[in-house]
């Protein structure tokens, strides 16, 4: 067969399209740094590209970067796509070995890193080559590059940026494919081994015209707030793909931002499109009652969006009593590039991730392999233009996970009578008690009602004859503190007695991945213990 893959290259059609259609004075990217318009964008992914280029960057390349949100980020995925090489933004909350880990997995010759990571990316050079690795040229924003180590060559942005001026400025762009590798993003999924998904330059076309366009309805005057970084696969869509593909902005947020910020930076920048995720809504709706945001700062944001796990019904609601702002809770998958199940504007049903998005099937399938009838749970199953080609160098798990044209989410679903469908967790986070499945999802939805608790997740912890038992591991709220009793009590009280939790482990935060999926099997070793 040959190929029919055609040119294509998704930093242009980012921007230099934008460029083509006459956008090149609108407002690209606001960051705390600078604010670039389109036409300034253009120039610095050029100079970037030159300084890549410079430092012997070779189309198909991995290129890892590990750097806040900033304009420096921004332009360097940007750039890095032009060239035709692979961008790897890869996680700022990794440690040095969990970092080389990645490093050498890609064999990304060249590592970028902000100045506030230099200190984990010189513990994670020297690994890296210890590992095979093949890093060779390390680069750091700000003015201290020393400390990676021999056998690396060391230097700042700045002086990259001068190495690709005086090679003669921007290199022409690469002729990449739609079919070529344009961004891997590293997943640790639930099992805490990372991979990398591989996503082709069509797979951001994709997600632009499928959820941006038909379900965000993103517009040329909207302006986007992510609180995933750029690292993550939601993150990346929200902050760069959606925006760029109609000539819209964003707002980048190098820190953590507390829920005083975000509401901030929210009325400050006029923010139209603001995209959280529970772990995020929840801070906010708390410190809405508590008085400490005002009920009218979200009043310029038209869509609000969750993603990562399902958002509660109540902070469907609170959003919008409170705030009144209307999230359109939704699931996707790095594996996916982005959302590819969600709620509609105007008919939102809370608790539920909504229908199907254009461009996506989804089924529901048994133990058997078989789609199952409404209102019967399985394992949902995906399928779509911009799933990811399979995993670097995991063959084994590719042939787990990627069936066909169909990708395997690992997440237990129902379809409901109305066409919406309900997540109750991870396919593999379902407990047997006594012989009967218990969903996790029933008894954390029981649980977190109760009003002295903020989180929890319900793990199952094998007793002595190795039967599963519920652990309930609850984040109290503040000022409370965690009654085991009273909660089991509370859940005999609302809940059949099988599936009240068996033990109750008070925990100070929720552990989660990169993505923001809560990492069980944590929890599992924890409540072990
Ligand atoms: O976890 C999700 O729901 C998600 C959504 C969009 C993009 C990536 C992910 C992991």
């Amino acid at each position: 067969e040959s190929s029919t893959a055609e040119s294509f290259n998704a930093a242009d059609y980012l921007v230099g399209r934008r460029l083509a259609a006459g956008d090149g004075d609108r407002v690209a990217v606001r960051a705390p740094s600078r604010t670039l318009t389109y036409a300034e964008l253009d120039t610095e992914i050029g100079r970037v590209a030159a300084g890549l280029a410079a430092l012997g960057v070779q189309p198909e390349q991995r290129v890892v970067l590990c750097m806040v949100d900033e304009v420096e980020l921004f332009a360097g995925i940007l750039a890095t796509m032009r060239l035709g090489a692979v961008a790897v933004p890869v996680s700022t909350m990794l440690r040095g070995p969990e970092l080389a880990v990645l490093v050498a997995d890609s064999r990304t010759r060249l590592l970028l890193c902000s100045a506030t990571f230099a200190d984990t990316a010189r513990v994670a050079v020297p690994e890296a080559l210890a590992r095979g690795g093949d890093v060779a040229e390390v680069v750091v924003t700000g003015d201290d590059p020393t400390g990676f180590g021999t056998g690396v060559g060391v230097r700042t942005w700045d002086e990259m940026l001068a190495a690709g001026e005086a090679l003669g400025g921007a290199p022409p762009a690469y002729d990449t494919w739609d079919e070529s590798q344009a961004l891997w993003l590293y997943t640790s999924g639930t099992t805490g081994k990372p991979k990398a998904a591989m996503h082709r330059h069509a797979d951001i076309r994709t997600v632009c015209e499928t959820y941006g366009r038909q379900v965000l309805g993103i517009r040329p005057d909207d302006l986007c707030l992510s609180v995933a970084k750029l690292f993550f696969a939601y993150g990346i869509g929200n902050s760069m793909f959606f925006p760029l593909s109609v000539g819209a902005a964003a707002v980048l947020e190098p820190s953590r931002p507390s829920p005083a910020l975000l509401a901030e930076l929210v009325s400050r920048h006029g923010v139209t499109m603001f995209f959280g995720t529970p772990s995020s809504y929840g801070p906010l709706l708390a410190a809405g009652e508590a008085g400490q945001i005002d009920p009218g700062a979200f009043a310029t944001v038209r869509r609000g969006v969750s993603a990562g796990e399902a958002l509660p019904a109540r902070m469907v609601n609170g959003m919008r009593e409170r705030f009144g702002v209307e999230v359109l809770d939704g699931i996707g998958s790095t594996e996916a590039l982005h959302i590819y199940l969600s709620n509609r504007p105007g008919e939102v049903a809370p608790g539920t991730s909504g229908v199907p998005v254009p461009g996506y099937d989804v089924e529901i399938r048994g133990s058997d392999g078989r789609p199952v009838p409404d209102g019967e749970t399985g394992t949902l199953y995906v399928r779509g233009d911009s799933i990811c080609t399979g995993y670097w160098c995991r063959t084994a798990t590719n042939r787990l996970v990627f069936e066909g044209e169909w990708l395997r989410t690992g997440d237990t679903y129902v379809r409901n009578p109305d066409g919406t469908y309900t997540c109750l967790g991870r396919t593999d986070d379902v407990l047997k008690v006594g012989g009967i499945w218990v969903t996790p999802a029933e008894v954390e939805e029981r649980l977190v009602a109760h009003p002295s608790v903020g989180e929890v997740v319900v793990v199952a912890v094998p007793d002595a004859d190795g039967l599963d038992l519920p652990v309930a591991c609850v984040v109290p709220r503040e000022g409370h503190t965690v009654d085991e009793p009273a909660l089991v009590a509370w859940c005999r009280e609302g809940l059949a007695s099988f599936k009240r939790p068996r033990h109750v482990l008070a925990i100070d935060d929720v552990p989660r991945t990169a993505t923001g999926k809560v990492q069980r099997f944590r929890l599992r070793e924890l409540a072990a213990e």
